[in-house]
């Protein structure tokens, strides 16, 4: 039988040009153990970042000693197995070179069999400076890349944003970032087990197809008869075994993603034996369900819908990059809990973005269990590479390592071969040679197309993201395939933009926001905190936002007289400008069936496109998504002087003041609601209302008649909408007809009291996007920035405790 001795804990690390050992951990990296030893400041605070830089100039030493026992040594192999080197790293055990690795995303089993001896033996592995390597190979063959990243990364195969992107910091960490073990393997390896699903009514039959890895042992007997015994178990108990043939289900529990059904999940246990006996175990967990994307031609272009044991799902999440610029510093309670806020904010999906790393087995366990499917990227992004031989057996060999240890679970919706890449390429964003040309089509759509149908051929694979198929077939129609829309922002065009658009799929639409003040005070002194600071830029790393946040900033509130103040408006706008999109498309599900919007989270303290900041603060944008992402959904259509773009000085003008609203109902059964509308005075007092009672059928959003109007006061008018299912309030918010700058806001007076985790806040006017703020302690809450109609609201304390608690609202944005 194979045994597994783990070379995690204590080691030792040096500079290589030092002579002084510092303690090291693994699994770990240089700036942990730098940091740890005293040798170097917190890279996020202020502009530490450029000291932190500069120390990946240099190469590093780690080394520790093991003892290898003779059973050990009487096995067929004895591996090195590293899970993860990041990299460029060179392995040598008792002075002996033993491997030479150079990509990150890889593991390497390296066979020490023939190094190593009884008793105590040295591993040593040298880090190369992976500034010196790409600065080095971009002079000999020039590559380019995105601007935000250090020219001449897409040489290395390491996490690309560790690098730069426009939102992270310039920290190229290097070491041995994932576990390592010592494996003495017994005749042959189970490396992994392929299993596939045939769906029929009532049952469900499982194949599975081991990939093994046999050594020849140091004896010249004969090789073993090898054979696979397979036992599943269900998640009511029962046990199906077989001896590697076919399993067949009978009463299958099926599995779905959050919102549409539970997530049952079936543990699964292969075990290769040889000679009698044992010889490894894999043991996974699966979810019996059927999952594509469905592509069939209809009367709009091509439709582009996550589908489901045969149910098309309207995906609803936001793209996922890595958690801390620091890997090693992320852990399973780390992810866990991200990815619980994740549903918590009623997400079904996530897309991981090829600019990171795939990301360690616990995050899709997680994503098993909690349901959101995942939109894998590989790990290819905004940049043109070079495929040389080597680079091709390393990223070939990097392709089945992850689809190996990845391929099985519930959640894993789809494989997507890049980033922008295909669009890049026809738009020629970044120069490229014509070899680097037609290396794209060759990795994207020959490389891993084949090495999926070999390793996964049941996922759907996706050449690019945006893309329409592949081939270059205008990768930005918003007819077909999925689309990255970023007029909004980027292109400086209002929220109201996103109406005129009817994608099929959105995977990427994003705003930027300020983190919180407590955010905020993590990275900066007092003197910092004004948004144009030196260390305020620092951490902006998208050199036109902060003018984009003022711009619409401009044209949305009034000007905010406070640095904290500026913080919160900069999140309503966030927040609004997500809705604006998020709404739009529900409301026209079946054309539309995808909403993902950059970014769920941060990797440092940093103004961004995400909704939880580093630290998992929720900004004001993840509470609207708890709200927008609603199971069942009232929305509104209003016009006013937003959609008509109409300006002050135009006056007198006519503006069409309507309501239109809609319910879209993502369940699987009909909702039977009660929807209640209002037009409103400034201090929340009724001019005209009317209610309705509507059943909307499963997976349909419908309109209910539309509401004009004509005299209400453009300035001092607004519309309330609230929608109740059996009797409980389930989803609402309130329109207006002119932006929050011009309202006549009248002070709401807001009152806050606190009885145990229930927090009632109240308000004598109109209350627009009310925000709750714990001043010494973290919370969450069940709902935050919503609208008060000179009523009140009781929340409750989802996670965390305080005692002191302030409250304001856009009132206050002045
Ligand atoms: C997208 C992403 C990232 C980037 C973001 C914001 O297109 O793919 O490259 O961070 O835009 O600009």
């Amino acid at each position: 039988m194979i045994s597994r001795v783990s070379l995690n804990g204590a080691w030792r690390m040096r500079r290589a040009d030092e002579s002084e050992w510092i303690p090291a951990v693994v699994p770990g990296s240089v700036y942990t153990d730098l940091m740890a030893a005293g040798r170097m400041d917190d890279p996020f605070w202020r502009d530490n970042e450029n000291a932190a830089f500069a120390l990946m100039e240099y190469d590093y030493i780690y080394e520790r000693d093991f003892t290898v026992t003779p059973e050990q040594l009487s096995g067929d192999a004895l591996l090195l197995y590293c899970h993860g080197l990041d990299t460029i790293a060179t392995v040598y055990v008792n002075g002996c070179l033993a491997a030479y690795c150079d990509n990150m995303h890889r593991e390497w089993p390296i066979d020490i069999t023939s190094l190593a001896h009884a008793g105590v033996n040295n591993v040593k592995i040298l880090f190369f400076s992976p500034l010196k390597y790409i600065r080095a190979r971009n002079a000999e063959c020039y590559v380019e890349g995105s601007c935000d990243c250090t020219e001449g990364f897409p040489h290395i195969r390491k996490a690309h944003c560790m690098l730069g992107w426009d939102w992270g910091p310039r920290l190229p960490d290097a070491g041995i970032w994932r576990d390592m073990e010592l494996v003495t393997v017994d005749r042959a390896r189970l490396v992994s087990v392929r299993i596939s699903q045939r769906h029929e009514p009532g049952r469900v039959t499982l194949s599975f197809a081991p990939d093994i890895e046999k050594w020849g042992g140091r004896c010249a007997c004969r090789e073993p008869e090898y054979a696979l015994r397979v036992r599943v178990t269900a998640p009511d108990g029962r046990v199906f075994e077989s001896d590697g043939t076919p399993i067949a289900i009978d009463a299958p529990e099926l599995w779905w993603p959050n919102g549409y059904g539970a997530q049952p999940l079936y543990q699964v246990e292969a075990t290769l034996t040889g000679e009698g006996r044992a010889l490894d175990v894999w043991t996974a967990r699966i979810g019996l369900r059927t999952m594509t994307m469905n592509r069939d031609r209809d009367e709009h272009g091509e439709a582009f819908a996550l589908t489901v044991n045969g149910v098309k799902v309207f995906s609803m999440g936001a793209d996922y990059i890595p958690e801390d610029n620091i890997f090693s510093r992320i852990t399973p309670e780390r992810t866990r809990r991200l990815l619980e806020d994740c549903r918590l904010a009623n997400y079904n999906s996530i897309r991981v973005w090829g600019g990171g790393y795939y990301p360690d087995d616990w995050f899709y366990d997680a994503c098993d269990e909690l349901g959101l499917v995942v939109w894998q990227d590989f790990m290819f992004a905004c940049s043109m590479y070079e495929l040389t031989p080597e680079f091709e057996a390393s990223i070939r060999a990097e392709f089945v390592d992850n689809i190996r240890r990845l391929r099985h679970h519930a959640a894993l919706g789809l494989w997507c071969g890049n980033n922008e890449m295909e669009i890049a390429v026809l738009e020629k964003w970044y120069r490229f040679t014509p070899k680097q040309y037609a290396d794209y089509i060759k990795m994207y759509e020959y490389i891993l197309p084949q090495v999926l149908r070999e390793h996964d051929p049941d996922t759907f694979y996706w050449p690019a993201s945006p893309s329409s198929g592949g081939g270059f077939d205008d990768p930005g129609d918003p007819d077909r395939g999925d689309v990255h829309y970023w007029q909004v922002w980027h292109g400086n065009k209002p929220f109201t933009e996103y109406r005129k658009y009817l994608f099929r799929y959105v995977s990427e639409f994003g705003f930027q926001s300020f983190p919180c003040l407590k955010t905020v005070e993590s990275f900066t002194l007092p003197e910092d905190r004004n948004i144009f600071s030196y260390v305020m830029e620092k951490h902006q790393r998208n050199d036109a936002a902060n003018g984009k946040i003022m711009n619409y900033m401009a044209q949305t509130f009034l000007y905010p007289t406070s640095f904290d103040v500026m913080l919160y408006a900069s999140q309503l706008l966030q927040a609004e400008a997500i809705r604006y999109g998020v709404e739009h498309w529900r409301r026209n599900r079946g054309r539309c069936m995808g909403a993902i919007y950059w970014q769920i989270n941060d990797c440092w303290p940093v103004a961004s496109w995400s909704s939880l900041d580093y630290f998992g603060r929720w900004k004001a944008l993840h509470y609207a998504a708890r709200r927008f992402f609603a199971p069942v959904l009232l929305s509104c259509a209003e016009e006013g002087i937003l959609t008509q773009d109409t300006d002050v000085n135009a006056e007198p003008y006519d503006v069409k003041k309507a309501i239109r609203l809609n319910v879209s109902n993502e369940t699987m059964s009909p909702a039977c609601a009660r929807v209640e509308w209002a037009l409103r005075r400034p201090d929340g007092s009724i001019i005209e209302q009317g209610a309705d009672d509507v059943t909307v059928p499963a997976l349909t959003a419908s309109w209910l008649a539309g509401h004009d109007f004509p005299d209400a006061p453009t300035y001092a008018s607004y519309a309330s909408y609230d929608m109740y299912m059996a009797g409980e309030w389930v989803s609402g918010g309130t329109a207006l007809f002119c932006p929050p700058k011009h309202f006549a806001f009248v002070d709401p007076h807001l009152a806050l009291s606190v009885s145990g985790d229930e927090i009632t806040v109240s308000a004598s006017a109109y209350a627009r996007s009310v925000e709750i703020t714990c001043e010494d302690g973290d919370v969450l809450l069940s709902d935050n920035y919503f609208d008060l109609n000179a009523d009140s609201r009781t929340v409750r304390i989802l996670r965390g405790s305080g005692t002191r608690f302030s409250v304001r609202s856009v009132y206050d944005i002045r």
